[in-house]
């Protein structure tokens, strides 16, 4: 019996066995980087995702992020992407720029492929800002990613 009487409701799934997830990862700000990757990847591995079943690719920035997605969803060899980094205003002048087009491109992929992505860029006015919450987004895309992998598949039937 679900919340509503009578009216199936789908339960968020969190099982990541046998889900093939590509990460990919910009490089511009590799700290913030490497500490999105490492809660991320911890997270996919504590719900079940297989280290083989992981492909890791970096690029230079938050710019080339869509593409790699891109590349990566129409392979058809993945259930769901991350994509990770961070732009941070205090180094750019075109801030806007790049954390706008980089979450254009990133939402146009999942909507383009049907591959589920999860959005993990950081955008925030510094480095302490983007230090603060690395963890977490790891984390919160970790499950985003296992969840609407397993959601998709039961939707539309
Ligand atoms: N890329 C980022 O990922 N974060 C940033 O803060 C950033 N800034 O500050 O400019 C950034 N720029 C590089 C951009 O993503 C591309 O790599 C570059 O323009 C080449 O296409």
């Amino acid at each position: 019996m679900g919340r509503y009487d009578g009216i199936e409701e789908l339960e968020p799934g969190l099982d990541g066995a046998g889900l093939r997830i590509g990460i990919v990862v910009g490089r511009f700000n590799a700290d913030i980087g490497d500490g999105l990757l490492s809660s991320c990847t911890a997270a996919l591995i504590k719900h079940g995702v297989a280290k083989s079943d992981m492909l890791i690719a970096t690029v230079p920035g938050a710019l080339e992020i869509p593409l790699a997605l891109k590349t990566m969803a129409q392979s058809g060899r993945f259930d769901a992407l991350v994509a990770l980094g961070a732009v941070i205003r205090g180094e750019t002048y075109h801030f806007e720029v790049v954390s706008n087009e980089s979450a254009r491109g990133i939402g146009e992929v999942q909507l383009a492929t049907g591959v589920p992505v999860a959005n993990g860029i950081l955008t925030t006015e510094d480095d302490d800002q983007a230090e603060v919450r690395m963890a977490q987004k790891g984390l919160d895309c970790a499950l985003a990613a296992i969840e609407m992998a397993r959601l998709l598949p039961r939707l539309g039937r």
